[in-house]
C-alpha cells in the first residue's frame, strides 16, 4: 500500500471509523491508497498502524499538493466538502467519492436506504428485527452508532446477504452519486447541522440524493418538503397520519381504539406497541412500508413490531423516583427530535415535563421549541455551551434554571417536580462540549438518577 511510484493513488480523507473501513477494504482488494487527516492523532491511527503498518499517512494538516496528486479523494463524512484544500482539489478535477458510493457500486444485493433528520436509527433497528423474524440474511450499517454499528464497507467481509439496510446521513449522501437503492426513504426533514450547511435547502439537497437511481420509494405524506423534487414514475409507499389511500400506511380508528393499518387492513393496535409517541408510530409505519416494498410477509412484520422495545437513549424510561418518572432521550440532538419527544411524553403523562436541554446548538433556531414547551413543560433546566442562547429563545414567563452539570440538573428537576410529572433529558443539542458523545451524556443522566434513588433508599 506504500506509494512507491509517482502515479496518482486513492487518498482516504479522515481516519475515523469510515477511514479505517475504507483502508481495510482497499487492502483486501489490493488497491493502492494513502491516508490524510488534519489532526495529529486521529482516532483510527493505532488500529491502522497495527493492521496495515505500511500505509503512508499524512497527518496534522490537509496539504493541497498531496490532494491534487490523488486519483480520487475518499471522504469521511465528518470532513466538509467546503474545507479549502478539498475545494481546491475538486476544482482541479480530482474525483470525490465516499464509502457509501464505493459500497453501492460494489454490492449486488438490494439496498434499503434510510435517511431523514430524525428516526433513522430507530427505523433501521425495527427493520433489522423484521428481517430476523423473516429469516433473512442482512447487513446493517452506515451512520448507525452503538453495538450493532458497522461502517458500510465492513459489511462486505461478512459474506453473502439477502439485503443491506443502510442508515445514511446527509454527510454520507453528499459524496454518493447513484445509490441505486431497491427502496429509499427520507423519514422527515427539519433543521440539523446548520453549522455545516448554508441553509435548510442545502441540507435537503444532500438528503434528496438518497433517491438517486432507486427502484421504489417510501415517503412521509405529511412532510412534503421531504418528497423527491420531480415526480418519479416508480412504485411509492407512503406513511403518515393524514388520510389513508392506495399503498398508504397510517392509523385507523375502530371502537375507540387506534390501529396501524395498510390501506384499510389493520396491522396491530397502537396499544400493542412497546414504544410511545406519534414519532415512534411514524417510525414503525415507515419500517413496515420498507419491509413491504421488499416483499416481507405481514406475519413477520407484525411479530417484529409488537416486540420492538426501542433503542437506548431514545425516549428510554429510566426510573420512577418518588412518583416522578425519568426519561433519557439523549439522542434528541436537534430541535425536531426534542419537539417530538416532548410532545410524545406530554401526551402520555398526567403531570408536566421538566425538560433538561442544552449543549452545542449547531447553529439551530430554538424558537421552534416554544409552542411545544409552553404546552407540555413547566420548567426547562439548561446545561452546556449554548444554554444562555437557548433560554433567550423561550418565553420570559417560562421557568428556567441554569445547572452546573448533569447531576445538578437531575437534582433540581426532582426538587421542582410534583407526583405525576416527568423529567426528560432531550437536549436538542450535540453533546461534545461536556461529554464524549450522546451515549456518554445519556449514561451521565442515568447515573445521576440512580444516585437519587440510592439517596431515597437511605432516607
Ligand atoms: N477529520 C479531519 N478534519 C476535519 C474533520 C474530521 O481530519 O475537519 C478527521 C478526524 O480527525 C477523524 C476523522 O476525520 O480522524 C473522523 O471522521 P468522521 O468525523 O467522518 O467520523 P467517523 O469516525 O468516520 O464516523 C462517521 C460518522 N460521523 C460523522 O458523520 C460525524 C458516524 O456517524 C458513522 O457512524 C461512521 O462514519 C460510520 O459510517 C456518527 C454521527 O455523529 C454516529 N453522525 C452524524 C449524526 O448522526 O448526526 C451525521
Ligand atoms: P436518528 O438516527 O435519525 O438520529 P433516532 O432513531 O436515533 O434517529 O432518534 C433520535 C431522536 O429523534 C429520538 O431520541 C427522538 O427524540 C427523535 N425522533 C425519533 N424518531 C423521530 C421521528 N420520526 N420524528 C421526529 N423525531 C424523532
Amino acid at each position: 500500500m506504500l506509494d512507491e511510484s509517482s502515479n496518482p493513488i486513492s487518498v482516504i480523507v479522515g481516519l475515523g471509523d469510515t477511514g479505517l473501513s475504507c483502508a481495510r477494504y482497499f487492502a483486501a482488494i489490493g488497491k493502492n491508497f494513502r491516508v490524510v487527516d488534519s489532526r495529529e492523532n486521529p482516532p483510527g491511527l493505532p488500529e491502522l498502524r497495527e493492521l496495515l503498518p505500511g500505509v503512508d499517512c499524512e497527518l496534522g494538516k490537509f496539504s493541497v499538493d498531496s490532494l491534487l496528486n490523488a486519483s480520487e479523494l475518499v471522504m469521511s463524512p465528518g470532513v466538509s466538502l467546503k474545507t479549502p484544500a478539498i475545494v481546491a482539489a475538486r476544482r482541479a478535477g480530482v474525483p470525490i467519492t465516499g464509502d457509501i458510493d464505493i459500497f453501492s457500486r460494489t454490492v449486488t444485493a438490494p439496498i434499503i436506504a434510510v435517511t431523514g433528520s430524525n428516526g433513522k436509527s430507530t427505523v433501521v433497528a425495527i427493520l433489522a428485527q423484521i428481517f430476523e423474524k423473516a429469516g433473512k440474511k442482512f447487513g446493517l450499517g452506515g451512520n448507525l452508532d452503538g453495538t450493532n454499528f458497522k461502517p458500510a464497507l465492513d459489511l462486505l467481509s461478512e459474506g453473502k446477504k439477502d439485503y443491506y439496510v443502510l442508515e445514511l446521513s446527509s454527510f454520507q449522501l453528499e459524496t454518493t452519486e447513484n445509490l441505486g437503492a431497491e427502496v429509499a426513504v427520507i423519514l422527515n426533514l427539519s433543521a440539523d447541522h446548520m453549522d455545516r450547511y448554508e441553509n435548510l435547502d442545502e441540507y435537503r439537497q444532500a438528503k434528496l440524493r438518497v433517491f438517486n437511481g432507486c427502484k421504489q420509494l417510501v415517503i412521509n405524506r405529511d412532510d412534503s418538503y421531504s418528497y423527491p423534487q420531480s415526480e418519479l414514475s416508480l412504485p411509492v409507499w407512503d406513511f403518515g397520519f393524514s388520510r389513508l389511500g392506495v399503498n398508504g400506511l397510517g392509523l385507523l380508528e375502530e371502537d375507540g381504539d387506534q390501529y396501524l393499518a395498510f390501506q384499510f387492513e389493520k396491522i396491530v393496535s397502537v396499544n400493542e406497541l412497546k414504544v410511545f409517541g406519534q414519532h415512534n408510530i411514524a417510525n414503525v409505519l415507515a419500517a413496515v412500508g420498507l419491509a413491504m416494498a421488499v416483499g416481507i410477509e405481514m406475519k413477520c412484520i407484525r411479530a417484529a413490531i409488537r416486540e420492538f422495545e426501542g433503542l437506548p437513549h431514545r425516549c428510554q424510561w429510566v426510573a420512577n423516583v418518588n412518583g416522578v418518572e425519568f426519561y433519557n432521550d439523549s439522542k434528541g440532538t436537534n430541535v425536531g427530535a426534542t419537539m417530538a419527544a416532548v410532545e410524545g411524553l406530554g401526551q402520555r403523562i398526567t403531570g408536566h415535563i421538566l425538560l433538561i436541554a442544552g449543549g452545542v446548538g449547531k447553529g439551530a433556531d430554538f424558537s421552534a421549541l416554544v409552542p411545544v414547551i409552553n404546552r407540555w413543560a413547566k420548567e426547562v433546566i439548561l446545561i452546556g455551551q449554548d444554554a444562555v442562547e437557548m433560554a433567550a429563545s423561550f418565553d420570559k414567563e417560562l421557568q428556567t434554571y441554569f445547572a452546573n452539570d448533569m447531576q445538578d440538573a437531575v437534582l433540581v428537576a426532582l426538587e421542582h417536580a410534583a407526583v405525576g410529572d416527568a423529567v426528560l433529558l432531550s437536549p436538542a443539542c450535540a453533546s461534545f462540549d461536556m461529554f464524549e458523545n450522546f451515549q456518554h451524556r445519556g449514561q451521565a443522566f442515568i447515573h445521576s438518577v440512580e444516585q437519587l434513588q440510592s439517596v431515597e433508599q437511605l432516607q
